[in-house]
């Protein structure tokens, strides 16, 4: 990062993450972000460890490389279920991915949610000093910002949530809902996504009269003064294209004419998989039977399968990839192939580099990386066509993709038609638009952009009485 990010008499960066980097080189463009802004400024990284019995306060070393250190909070069995599993993943999930209907909500996990804030706040306060910044990662530690306050904690706090923010009807279905500005307003800054994210900020904000918007566009909180802006998140885009380009040829078994689609993603009812084969079976009825005969691969290895919606959306997507290849398969060809194993990066990159389409088509989402990723990993003299959700957050930035209405069947298969057939002229200008971007905004203009604006904060930040 070229010393970007030191500032003269800047402390120390504290990461806190959910996960930590696993192994001695990290991998995955966020991680790898993150270990590189460390690796400049120096620092500690918090994650959490592994469930054990009992948890106490405190920081476990975990030792990590010599710029910078690596440690582990402690959760018991019962937190994770409760703060991770109940909390963070069946409430906070997928309230902000616009499902209050899946919501499941039970006192206890809230308590337990606090517990773990609380007790990650007190080990933090234990070791930080006054030039320190706080940088806190996404969704399971909304509460960090405010518990640090409550022990006297005046260094720069930032947050950033890597899911979109939700709006205004959907957070009342939270039994939290009025305090929410209040947790928000603890971070020095509060970074989202997209501009469209701000916006649903700005109405959750505005929900609490103690909470006003200066000129400039920043907030106040009673003696808060706290800054809420976008800083969409990119892919590490040189060294990604670099292993699509070196991939192994993959053997896939297809036809020589035969276009193939790709969808990658995790299994969540986020990702909007049951709409793409839905799409796609819609795109097969209506297509040209003297046409060459698509393969549509699909990726998604199950996440949180302790969590019973993520047991819903498999036995639902199961049954849908079985229908669709019932009705459409040949003796010579299966249309879907649905994939749920683990496949490495090396062969993702391949496979991107291979698809003529990329299917990427949330009903919502904070970015989606594997957009970025496969525009990166596109050979520019023959470039696929990504087929893009609007609910992406990643639209705001890539539209020159071809954008769809996941919800509109038919609508997205005309898209996978067009895709199919479009012109190479008209895919390489799309794709250099697209890369472009994707160059330019990559994870290290993020990283930069965002501790730039954090730590330029003057501290503490306090409105005069
Ligand atoms: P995720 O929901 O995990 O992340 P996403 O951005 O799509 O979503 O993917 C993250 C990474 O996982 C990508 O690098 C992708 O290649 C990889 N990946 C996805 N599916 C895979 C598969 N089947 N096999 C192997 N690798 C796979 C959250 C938010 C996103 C946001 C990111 C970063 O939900 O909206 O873009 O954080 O901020």
């Amino acid at each position: 990062m070229d010393g970007q990010l030191k500032i003269e008499g800047n402390g120390r960066l504290i990461v806190v993450s959910n996960r930590l980097p696993k192994g001695d080189v990290p991998s995955g463009g966020l991680i790898f972000a993150l270990h590189e802004a460390l690796t400049e400024i120096g620092g500690l990284w918090v994650g959490a460890a592994d469930p054990t019995t009992t948890a106490s306060d405190g920081l476990t070393d975990i030792g990590g490389d010599k710029k910078y250190d690596l440690a582990t909070f402690e959760l018991t069995h019962k937190e994770h279920k409760q703060y991770y599993l109940g909390y963070s993943n069946s409430v906070l999930w997928p309230l902000f991915h616009h499902r209050p209907d899946l919501l499941e909500i039970h006192a206890v996990d809230f308590e337990a949610y606090t517990a773990v804030n609380r007790r990650v706040a007190r080990s933090i306060a234990a070791v930080i000093e006054p030039e320190d910044t706080i940088w806190v990662h996404d969704y399971h530690f909304l509460m960090l910002g405010k518990e640090l306050r409550d022990l006297g904690v005046e260094n720069r706090i930032g947050v950033f949530l890597h899911i979109p923010f939700p709006n205004a009807s959907d957070v009342m279905a939270l039994p939290e809902s009025q305090v929410i500005a209040r947790w928000l307003a603890a971070f020095d800054l509060v970074g989202l996504q997209t501009m469209r994210d701000v916006i649903a900020a700005r109405d959750v904000l505005l929900m609490d009269p103690k909470v006003h918007i200066l000129n400039d566009g920043s907030w106040v909180r009673e003696d808060r003064h706290f800054r809420v802006r976008s800083y969409p998140i990119g892919i590490d885009a040189r060294a990604f294209a670099k292993t699509a380009r070196n991939a192994k040829p993959l053997e896939l078994q297809l036809a020589p004419d035969a276009p193939l689609l790709l969808g990658v993603d995790r299994l969540d009812y986020s990702k909007g998989l049951v709409h793409r084969f839905h799409a796609f079976d819609s795109y097969l009825s209506a297509r040209d039977a003297a046409e060459p005969r698509p393969t549509f691969l699909q990726i998604a290895p199950c996440s949180r399968e302790d969590v019973i919606a993520y047991q819903e959306i498999r036995e639902e997507l199961e049954q849908a990839a079985g229908s669709i290849n019932g009705a459409h398969a040949d003796l010579d060809w299966t249309p879907l192939r649905y994939v749920r194993r683990h496949i490495d990066r090396d062969v993702i990159a391949g496979l991107y580099r291979r698809a003529d389409v990329a299917l990427v088509t949330p009903l919502a989402d904070g970015m989606n990386l594997v957009a970025k990723e496969y525009v990166a990993a596109q050979d520019p003299e023959d470039p696929g066509v990504l087929i893009l959700s609007h609910f992406a957050g990643a639209a705001e930035q890539m539209q020159q993709a071809l954008l769809v209405n996941p919800f509109d069947a038919d609508g997205f298969a005309e898209a996978i038609r067009e895709a199919v057939n479009m012109p190479l002229d008209e895919r390489k200008e799309r794709h250099a638009a697209l890369l472009e971007v994707v160059m330019r905004e990559d994870i290290n203009w993020w990283t930069s952009s965002y501790l730039a604006s954090l730590r330029r904060t003057p501290t503490p930040v306090r409105m005069k009485a």
